[in-house]
Formats: structure tokens, C-alpha cells, sequence
């Protein structure tokens, strides 16, 4: 039996890799934070309880900022496989919280590939890179398309994804750094603009939200369905060699046409609802992000499977189905549409 340590468990994709590794028959390890509050929603289903034998989901307190307990749970676990997605993901937070992202999102790399160092253990490595490296770099980007961050959480992932390289390179750590392009589903943070605006639509419908405030709807996204996206990192780790890859759709939409289907896929004109509200600009933005995966498919013979068309029905449709069951859309402290609240 494989067994695999999965930073970043609780976050989106981390549940969906977690159910292909568990589907694989893995024995999966997860690093969780410590929390005031339950943390573990999006794995809850996944649970397994630790003194049946047979249990093959386990779960490690640890923080990326604390290199002595990275090294004990690396060296204590011996995986066979790492996937490293832990980070603090959200590019407008890092312009508010730049050094905690550089030390999260980049240091926080750099501490784990030390661990696998020094433990001496031999083990595939995946580094959850960012099209975020990519800037304003020319669309459509590839695997050799200049790297030319726009933000402090573009910056700490271009310095995590060197590290990835370095240590392959200059120690030998099977590592790949997966460029992934944005994507989504029903297990998307709030906060992130295609949540915001499912959340939003499904709010609006049920006559709890009046308007949802939006920042920048120019910028354009190559958006893709994250399971498809969780199964392209799983291959990366089968392959012979340790390589780099782009993960994304290669079509392109702006915020507006995502909207503007969100909306319309409940019957409403989304001019009626929308208002922009300039605290969701960012100081420095990344206008046009559009994959060219070509390598991906050719190599790892990897498609995405989920349309543009699609992931907005779907995660409009769950949102207005929790709506309708009267949970989980509404901040349980104040009542509120969380996405009024939040970045
Ligand atoms: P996410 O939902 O924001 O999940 C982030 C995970 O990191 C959560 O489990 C979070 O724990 C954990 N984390 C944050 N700070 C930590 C710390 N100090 N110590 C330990 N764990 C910490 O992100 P995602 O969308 O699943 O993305 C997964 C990875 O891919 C991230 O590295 C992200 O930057 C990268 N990425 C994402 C996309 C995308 O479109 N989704 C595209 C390219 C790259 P809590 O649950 O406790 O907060
Ligand atoms: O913004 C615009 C915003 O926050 C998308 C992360 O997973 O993907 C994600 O980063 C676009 C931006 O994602 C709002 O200005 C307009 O142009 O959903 P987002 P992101 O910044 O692209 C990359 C690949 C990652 O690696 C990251 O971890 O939407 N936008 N109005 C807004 N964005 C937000 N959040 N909120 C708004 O109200």
C-alpha cells in the first residue's frame, strides 16, 4: 500500500486529492492546523476513525511555519509521495499580509523539501505552483513563458517553485512543480471570486442578499473544475522522471462572462445585482491568464473533462440547493451572506 502526505488536507483541492488517493487504496496522511473552531468541513465525510485498524485516512497537527514538526511527521510517516498544497492561497490577503504569505506559501516549501532532506528518505514531491507565476506574461502561458509575478503571493509561489527545482536539481528530490490555472467547485473558498459569485446568485434568489459587490470584472481566467485538476497532480507523481507541468483548460473567460452565466442560469439579469465596489481591486492585477497544457496531455495524457458552461451550473446548483436546505451559506456569527463580509 502507497502511502502519501498531503499538506493543506482541509483546503479544497486536498479534500478532492484525498478521495482519488483513499479510491487509489493510499494510505493518506494530513497535515491539519490547530483551530478554535472545526476546520475539517470539506473531509468530514472522508473521516475514519483511527483505532479501527483498518483506518487509512490520518490526520497530524502541524503549521508550515514550524520546520521541528514538518521534520518529526516526514520522517515519522515516511511517505512515499508528498503533495505539498498547504498555503495561505488568497493573492488579495497577501497584498494585506505579504510577510505571512512569504513565509507560509514560500518558506513554508523550503521547510518541508529541508525535511525530506534531511531525513534521508526518498520520496516524490509535488509543489503546488500557480499560473499567479506567470504575471503579466503574454497569454496563452506554457511550460517555458517568462515568469513575472504581480503579487506578494505570486512572488512567494515563484520562490517555492525554484526551491522545488533546486532541490531536484542540486540534491536529487524527485520533485514536480504542477503550474496549475485557477480552479474551482462546490468546495471553493468563499472568498475567491467564482464562490463569491455562486454564493451571491444563490443568496439573491432566495431573498437573503440584496447585492453582491464585486471588484475587477475585466480579468480574464482560465477556469477548470478541481477534481479534474487533483487527478493531473496524481499522474505528475507516476511518471519516470520528475518534470513540470501546466494544468488548465486553454479556454479563457472574463469575470463579467462568468457572472453574467451565474446569473442567468437562475433566469436573473445580473446588471440588476451587481455593483462594483473598489476595495476588491488589487494594487496590481494579472489581466489575462490562458493555459497552453499541451505538454500535460501529450505526457500525461491528461484532459479536463468538466466546460466552462458546466462548472458554473454546477456550482450554482449546489449553492442554491444549500440555500434551499437553510445552511452553511449564511456566516453562523452574524448572520450575514459571508461573501458581503470578505475579501
Ligand atoms: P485552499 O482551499 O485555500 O487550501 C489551503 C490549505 O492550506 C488549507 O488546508 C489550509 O488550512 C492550509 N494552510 C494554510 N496555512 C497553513 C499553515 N500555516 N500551515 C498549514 N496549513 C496551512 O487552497 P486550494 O485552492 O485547495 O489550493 C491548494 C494549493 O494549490 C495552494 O497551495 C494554492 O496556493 C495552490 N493553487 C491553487 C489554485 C486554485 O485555483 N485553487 C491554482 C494554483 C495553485 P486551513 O483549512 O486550516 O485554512
Ligand atoms: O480572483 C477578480 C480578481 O480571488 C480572480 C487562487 O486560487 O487562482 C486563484 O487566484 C479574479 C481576479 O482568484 C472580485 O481581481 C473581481 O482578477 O478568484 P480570485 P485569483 O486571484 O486568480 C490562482 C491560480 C491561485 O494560485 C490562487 O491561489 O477575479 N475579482 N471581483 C475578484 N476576486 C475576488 N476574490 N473577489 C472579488 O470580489
Amino acid at each position: 500500500m502507497k502511502r502519501a502526505l498531503v499538506t493543506g488536507i482541509t483546503g479544497q483541492d486536498g479534500s478532492y486529492l484525498t478521495e482519488l488517493l483513499l479510491a487509489k487504496g493510499y494510505e493518506v496522511h494530513g497535515l491539519i492546523r490547530r483551530a478554535s473552531t472545526f476546520n475539517t468541513g470539506r473531509i468530514d465525510h472522508l473521516f475514519q476513525d483511527p483505532h479501527h485498524s483498518d483506518a487509512r485516512l490520518h490526520l497530524h497537527y502541524g503549521d508550515l511555519s514550524n520546520s521541528e514538526q514538518l521534520t518529526n511527521v516526514i520522517y515519522n510517516i515516511r511517505p512515499d509521495e508528498v503533495y505539498h498544497l498547504g498555503a495561505q492561497s488568497h493573492v488579495k490577503v497577501s497584498f494585506d499580509m505579504p510577510e505571512y504569505t512569504g513565509d507560509i506559501t514560500g518558506l513554508g516549501t523550503t521547510r518541508l523539501l529541508e525535511a525530506i532532506r534531511r531525513s534521508g528518505i526518498t520520496t516524490r514531491f509535488y509543489q503546488a505552483s500557480s499560473s499567479e507565476l506567470y504575471g503579466d506574461s503574454p497569454a496563452p502561458q506554457h511550460e517555458l513563458t517568462a515568469f513575472r509575478p504581480r503579487s506578494p503571493y505570486g512572488a512567494a509561489k515563484l520562490y517555492a517553485y525554484w526551491m522545488a527545482t533546486n532541490y531536484r536539481q542540486g540534491y536529487g528530490v524527485w520533485a514536480c512543480n504542477g503550474i496549475l490555472f485557477n480552479h474551482e467547485s462546490p468546495r471553493r473558498g468563499p472568498t475567491f471570486v467564482t464562490r463569491k459569485i455562486t454564493m451571491g446568485v444563490a443568496n439573491i434568489l432566495a431573498g437573503k442578499q440584496q447585492k453582491l459587490f464585486l471588484g475587477n470584472l475585466d480579468a480574464r481566467r482560465d477556469w477548470g473544475y478541481a477534481p479534474d485538476y487533483v487527478e493531473a497532480m496524481w499522474r505528475m507523481l507516476q511518471q519516470d522522471r520528475p518534470d513540470d507541468y501546466v494544468i488548465g483548460t486553454g479556454e479563457v473567460h472574463t469575470v463579467r462572462e462568468f457572472v453574467e452565466a451565474a446569473f442567468s442560469h437562475v433566469g436573473l439579469d445580473w446588471e440588476q445585482w451587481v455593483a462594483i465596489d473598489p476595495r476588491y481591486y488589487r494594487p496590481t492585477e494579472v489581466d489575462d491568464l490562458r493555459a497552453n497544457p499541451s505538454k500535460a496531455k501529450r505526457q500525461l495524457g491528461w484532459e479536463p473533462k468538466v466546460t466552462f458552461r458546466d462548472l458554473v451550473k454546477l456550482m450554482v446548483d449546489h449553492d442554491v440547493e444549500t440555500v434551499r436546505g437553510g445552511t452553511a451559506v449564511l456566516s453562523a456569527v452574524s448572520g450575514k451572506p459571508i461573501a458581503s463580509l470578505a475579501a
